[in-house]
């Protein structure tokens, strides 16, 4: 990772917005239901260019523990002192690793410095990454449905928009009947299913009952903090499982292959800490021939680019959770929206850095919250 060698210059402002924009429709998955995106975005201002650091964490710890709250709280005390001019994103990278836990908070920081970095050196994120460019593969997350039969239709829009992948959200009581609709209906397309941890190994014959139906995988089945059960009930089914919740260092990932607990792994850059990480972790699952795929938080438009950029890393060799903005967002702070094309793939944004603009106006419209953390004239 050559890239870790860059000297981070002087930077004149820091500041920490809150946005807030409302979802077109509700999100729910088994623990939790958003009806709107609320989101800090760090930004860093250097000579008139500013890099972007989207956190992914929610103002409820019903995904992650951490919250907006706590990444304000860890971003402004300890991790915005730990910028020195002169030293190289490697050693702040180093730095940021003696905080213990706290990885979205981290993201936050290092996706807002990387996206600065990148486009001090006119280079596209990825080139500056040192990876190469290709289409990336487009995944949709279906937020758990009122009905078997509107969840049907959503997988049906989905499957004529040109998406890759279908997942579907599961829960208890709401899981093996559904997908069985789901698959009467199309019986061929690539599915996968997500619980967020809502099963114990004592459901393990109830999750066994997936089996039938050919699915991709089955994501964080149990407990959002387990790894080992995960192992104990891969070796009872025979759907890959992949985890997503309990995975957030190379250490977890590590850990998970050792112990067989997963076949597959969603790298969220955001709840691993940022895109070194996860690079880090695409790099051994790609020796030890685990796919990988990534996940998504929802994101505006900035945390959806940077998990664009991130999928042209090897290893990335499954659809992941990036689906198009319209179907989150009436309007997005950034620009241009993800579209699929023809073929159901995502162009990489064009411009610098993460490659998409945040129009002012458009931001003003959604923040509800601005603070400035950092300036250097005092
Ligand atoms: O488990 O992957 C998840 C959204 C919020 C919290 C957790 C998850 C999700 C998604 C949506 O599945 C992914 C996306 O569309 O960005
Ligand atoms: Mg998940």
């Amino acid at each position: 990772m050559k890239f870790l060698q860059t000297p981070i210059g002087p930077v004149d402002h820091i500041d920490l917005l809150t946005v807030r924009l409302p979802f077109i429709q509700p999100f729910a998955i088994s623990s939790y239901a958003w009806s709107c995106k609320e989101a800090l975005l760090l930004r860093v201002e250097a000579e008139g260019l500013v890099g972007w650091g989207e956190c992914v964490a929610d103002p409820d710890p019903f995904y992650a523990p951490e919250t907006t709250g706590s990444c304000r709280y860890i971003i402004e005390k300890f991790l915005l002192p730990l910028l020195e001019p002169g030293m190289t994103l490697g050693d702040l990278s180093e730095r940021m690793h003696k905080l213990r836990g706290n990885q979205m908070a981290r993201a936050t920081f290092e996706n807002a410095v990387i996206d600065l970095l990148a486009k001090q050196q006119g280079l596209r994120l990825y080139e500056f990454l040192g990876l190469p460019e290709k289409k990336i593969m487009s995944g949709i997350s279906l937020g758990l449905q009122e009905s078997p039969d509107k969840l049907v239709q959503a997988v049906q829009e989905a499957i004529a928009k040109g998406y890759h992948r279908v997942k579907m959200k599961v829960k208890q009581g709401q899981d093996v009947e559904w997908v069985a609709a789901v698959r009467q209906r199309f019986p061929d397309i690539p599915l996968m299913v997500d619980a967020n941890g809502d099963y114990t190994l004592a459901d393990g014959s109830r999750l066994a009952g997936l089996d039938a139906f050919g699915l991709m995988m089955i994501e964080q089945p149990l407990s959002y903090s387990d790894i080992f059960q995960h192992s104990l009930l891969q070796r009872r089914l025979q759907t890959p499982l992949c985890l997503d919740e309990s995975i957030h260092s190379l250490e977890d990932a590590e850990t998970a292959l050792a112990l067989g607990a997963c076949r597959i792994i969603n790298i969220k850059q955001g709840r691993v800490g940022g895109l070194i990480e996860s690079l880090r972790m695409a790099e051994l699952a790609a020796a030890a021939g685990v796919p990988v795929w990534s996940g998504g938080m929802d994101e505006t438009g900035i945390g959806r680019a940077v998990n664009i950029h991130l999928q042209t890393a090897a290893g990335f060799t499954l659809p992941g959770d990036t689906s198009e903005t319209s179907r989150y967002f009436h309007e997005d702070i950034a620009d241009p929206p993800v579209v699929l094309d023809g073929e159901g793939y995502i162009a990489i944004p064009p411009g610098p850095g993460i490659g998409v603009e945040v129009p002012a106006d458009r931001l003003a419209r959604y923040t509800i919250q601005q603070e400035r953390l950092y300036s250097r004239k005092g």
